[in-house]
């Protein structure tokens, strides 16, 4: 498998707006994208860093794994993902290498990448998503 460069870091907050001056006044970045995702109940905004992404995770319902994660934990750094060519093919490796799948098969997340995610338990404790671009 190979993976191209870090697509983005997945940040737990309890909002984003009350965060968007830090990453905009402090760190200079610029959010070019708030999008909720449904499905994940997650309000997402991005801010790029040459290749690399942050994605800000605020939970929209007290059932969403977000809410679960800042409850158990706090905000902060809620998983790493992986860009690669193959996400379909990256699975059927990293399963045949005992790593537990949370998601079988790909599905479409946040900015239309194909996605999937790979359980902590498996990954040294660090929640891990493999990304690839459909458009690439
Ligand atoms: N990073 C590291 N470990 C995590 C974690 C995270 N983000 N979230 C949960 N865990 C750990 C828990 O602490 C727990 O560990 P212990 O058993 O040692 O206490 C273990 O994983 C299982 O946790 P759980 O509470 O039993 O299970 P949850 O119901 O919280 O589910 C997980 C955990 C990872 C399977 C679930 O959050 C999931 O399916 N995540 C993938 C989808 C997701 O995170 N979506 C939000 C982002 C969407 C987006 O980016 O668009």
């Amino acid at each position: 498998m190979e993976l191209t460069h870090i697509e983005h870091l997945g940040i737990a907050v309890k909002s984003i707006e009350a965060q968007l001056p830090y990453y905009e006044n402090v760190l200079g970045l610029k959010c070019y994208s708030i999008e909720e995702v449904a499905d994940q109940k997650v309000k997402t905004a991005f801010f790029k860093i040459g290749q690399t992404k942050i994605e800000l995770l605020e939970p929209t319902s007290e059932d969403s794994a977000v809410a679960k994660f800042i409850e158990k934990k706090g905000e902060g750094i809620h998983h790493i993902a992986f860009a690669t060519a193959s996400v379909a093919d990256a699975l059927t490796e990293v399963e045949s290498k005992g790593v537990q799948l949370i998601d079988k098969a790909p599905r479409k997340g946040a900015e239309g990448l194909n996605i999937a995610f790979l359980h902590p338990k498996t990954t040294g404790s660090v929640l891990t998503e493999l990304c690839e671009d459909p458009n690439k």
